[in-house]
């Protein structure tokens, strides 16, 4: 294992291929991976982008890639899959049209499943995203479906959050506006070239300024609001500009700091439910049994149970 993240940090590829198959795997020798991996972590630019399903997000980020990759920029890309029964063909997408990508040796595209229950993104998506950091990669982006609770939660793990939403997503918009819009740094409408385009970003402007009024800003960054065609490619450069400016923003005085803080409680708290989770699923059948008959019998209540049961 040693010899593989050594080989890993050195930047060879097959090698830091092995490691995300290892990290994706629960359980000890992922651990090891991983505490091996993360003390050299943290100069990458994580980037989280997240929005309705068939928004438009990987014909974007795919664009947004080969931009970066002109600046000089070595590229990660970690797609989450929902791995409902539904999603295979999403999946399936991804790889199709990320398929310019992949003769691309700047960009690395990886597909994780998201298995944990809560349907938000696995932890493993941050292992992935510290493996890359550490083996070099100077941008990270993961791609979310979603626009729920878990989303705005998990989101807030990223260095850089955008949102993408479409023209005729409706109700999907206005879930999205409910959170997110209070932790994402950038809003993007795509597909501009469709009917009602103007329409949509007007709303997302409306709601960003509603909550600028509201909330107090994020260090002095005031959210930007911007249209781009991901076929296309148009306007693709602002949102690069957009994007560097953020990360400008976050490298003056303590941004990064608070931010840092900020990315690291949502990924402690998600790990802590996990290992929580974990131990419930590995208390005894007989452990269990017990204490639900001493609930059912009123000796204990649901929360003392599980207080005995997690121990
Ligand atoms: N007209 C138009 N179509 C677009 C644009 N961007 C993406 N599309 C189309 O929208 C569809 C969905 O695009 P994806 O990039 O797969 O969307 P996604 O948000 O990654 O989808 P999921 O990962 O499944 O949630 C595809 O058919 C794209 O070709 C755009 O700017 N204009
Ligand atoms: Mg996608």
């Amino acid at each position: 294992m040693k010899d593989q993240v050594l080989a890993a940090l050195s930047g060879e590829i097959s090698a830091i291929a092995r490691l995300l198959t290892l990290a994706e795997t629960a359980g000890e020798a992922a651990n090891e991976v991983h505490e091996a991996i993360f003390p050299h972590s943290g100069k990458a630019h994580l980037i989280g982008i997240t929005g309705p399903a068939g928004a438009g997000k990987s014909t974007l980020i795919s664009k947004l890639a080969v931009e970066l990759v002109h600046g000089g920029q070595k590229i990660a890309i970690i797609a989450c899959d929902p791995s409902s029964p539904n999603s295979g063909g999403a999946l399936l997408g991804d790889r199709i049209r990320m398929h310019e990508l992949v003769a691309n040796d700047q960009v690395f595209v990886r597909s994780i499943a998201t298995r944990d229950s809560s349907g938000g993104l696995p932890l493993a998506a941050f292992r992935a995203a510290d493996i890359f950091d550490a083996c070099g990669f100077d941008c990270i982006i993961i791609e979310t479906v979603g626009t729920g609770q878990n989303q705005v939660d998990i989101m807030q793990a990223a260095h850089t959050v955008i949102t993408v939403s479409a023209p005729g997503l409706g109700d999907d918009i206005q879930a999205m506006k409910s959170g997110l819009l209070e932790v994402a740094d950038i809003h993007v409408l795509t597909k501009r070239d469709l009917a009602g385009a103007a329409k949509a970003l007007q709303d997302i402007e409306n709601a960003v300024r509603m909550r600028q009024k509201s909330v107090t800003a994020d260090g002095g960054w005031a959210p930007v609001v911007l249209s781009l065609n991901g076929l296309s490619g148009e306007r693709v450069a602002d949102l690069q500009q957009a994007i560097q400016a953020h990360y400008n923003h976050l490298r003056k005085a303590n941004n990064l700091q608070h931010r840092c803080h900020r990315m690291f409680r949502a990924r402690i708290y998600r790990e802590a439910v996990s290992i929580l989770a974990q131990n419930f699923r590995s208390a005894p059948d007989q452990h269990l049994a017990d204490k639900m008959d001493r609930v059912m019998q009123r000796q204990l209540t649901p929360a003392q149970a599980a207080r005995e049961i997690i121990g």
